[in-house]
């Protein structure tokens, strides 16, 4: 009997439960335009602490554009593109295959191991990144550890193959 009563209210539970989400797409009533596609965004985050090689990033800043990430970068005027040399872009990494997708560039400061976790949407999402670690790989892991099979990469990859949407951890070089 106490076992019915609560198997019945975690069913309850449940259907309000889906009631809520079922509710969310109707209750967003946006014009068609912008009702298709989720909004891409370019971000960066900034390495803010590196503690035995864990590197813990900042707020994320985001624009419409890869564009004005790279200006954001250089401290330029919009419309120019970041040199790769120069800059302290340590990764950038692409929600899509062919760098397409909403994109995060990490700025830190050397590809010496460092291992950073994606949060947010970036976790579990990244499908291309663009290497900026020089010689030294970049590895990406589905463990949030940055142990176990990974897969590296030592220059730009347009796909991450069977590591698509799986990565949890990324350590560079
Ligand atoms: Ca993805």
């Amino acid at each position: 009997m106490e076992r019915k009563q609560t198997r019945n209210t975690i069913l309850a539970t449940l259907t309000i439960g889906a009631l809520a989400l079922s509710a969310l797409p109707a209750g967003a009533a946006l014009p068609a335009s912008t009702a298709k596609e989720p909004v891409e965004k370019h971000c960066v985050v900034t390495v803010v602490d590196d503690t035995d090689g864990v590197l813990t990033t900042g707020p994320e800043t985001c624009f419409d554009t890869e564009k004005e990430v790279d200006a954001y970068i250089n401290g330029n005027s919009i419309g120019q593109s970041a040199a790769r040399s120069g800059s302290n872009v340590i990764g950038k990494h692409f929600t899509s295959t062919n760098y397409g997708g909403s994109s995060v560039t990490v700025l830190g400061t050397t590809c010496s191991g460092g291992v950073w976790r994606p949060t947010g949407g970036w976790n579990n999402n990244i499908e291309s990144a663009k290497h900026y670690c020089g010689s030294a790989r970049t590895r990406f892991y589905a463990s949030s550890s940055c142990s176990g099979s990974g897969r590296s990469i030592y220059g730009d990859a347009s796909s991450l193959g069977w590591m698509n949407n799986k990565t949890s951890c990324v350590r560079y070089g």
